[in-house]
């Protein structure tokens, strides 16, 4: 058998090449996963990302790339048959794409800089207003969920696969800067939400290792706190 028609350019630990992934099972779509240091960017990124220089990238046959994680799980679901990531009514996916830019564009910095900030510092002072921010639009998200399993209904889509950092990857933020920021109490929904996305066969297959997350995250917090002192 040749390599498959399909090669995603990602890096160990990126919840964005993870949505590219879920994108590609859930379609049953072959793919050659070929990981990146981000810290020692290949001339094979470079030369298919070169506005950005960012993971993940798509290269689909001979066709030039597709950059940019959102753009490339629409690409995904029109390219290729299998569940629809995205509703059929126009109104449906406008909605969809919405929520899907509010998690990068609205929801994303204060969320995961309220652990930066706590990651930097011992006591974890200072980082009030992230977290009213990061609290405020965890409560829209947490209204989207009333009265369902996932963001799209019974099934997962695409904005469910674009929050999929808060499933995984925030229990291991919330390990390794000792808080918890999404509680049970406040945030039910989006508890039991979480618990059903990693639980799902195709996202299960392309969750990076909980452990070397631990490990990954944890070097990183200890340069953020090296950072910190060295400032003072
Ligand atoms: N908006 C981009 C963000 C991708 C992104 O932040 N990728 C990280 C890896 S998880 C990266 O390439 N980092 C290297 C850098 O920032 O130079 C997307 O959705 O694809």
């Amino acid at each position: 058998m040749g390599s498959p028609m399909v090669k995603l350019i990602g890096a160990f630990g990126c919840a964005f090449s993870h949505r590219v992934e879920v994108a590609l099972r859930m379609k049953g779509v072959p793919y050659e996963l070929i990981l990146e240091d981000p810290r020692n960017k290949s001339e094979l990124l470079l030369k298919h990302n070169p506005i950005h220089k960012m993971m993940p990238v798509l290269l689909h046959g001979d066709r030039p790339a597709i950059c940019e994680s959102l753009v490339i799980m629409e690409y995904v679901d029109e390219a290729f048959t299998g569940p629809l990531l995205l509703p059929t009514d126009p109104h449906d996916r406008a909605s969809a794409r919405f929520w899907a830019h509010f998690v990068d564009q609205k929801f994303g910095k204060p969320f995961w800089m309220s652990f930066l900030v706590y990651a930097s510092t011992d006591e974890g002072g200072g980082n009030e207003s992230f977290i009213k921010e990061a609290k405020a639009n965890l409560l829209l998200l947490e209204e989207q969920l009333t009265g369902k399993k996932f963001f799209s209904g019974d099934d997962i889509g695409l904005i469910d696969i674009a929050a999929a950092g808060m499933a995984h990857w925030l229990d291991v933020f919330e390990e390794i800067c000792g808080v918890t920021l999404v509680t049970n109490e406040e945030f039910p929904g989006l508890n039991c939400w979480a618990k059903a996305y990693v639980e799902d066969e195709h996202v299960k297959k392309c969750l990076p290792e909980r452990d070397q997350l631990v490990a990954m995250f944890s070097a990183c917090r200890d340069m953020f706190r090296g950072m910190a002192t060295t400032k003072k």
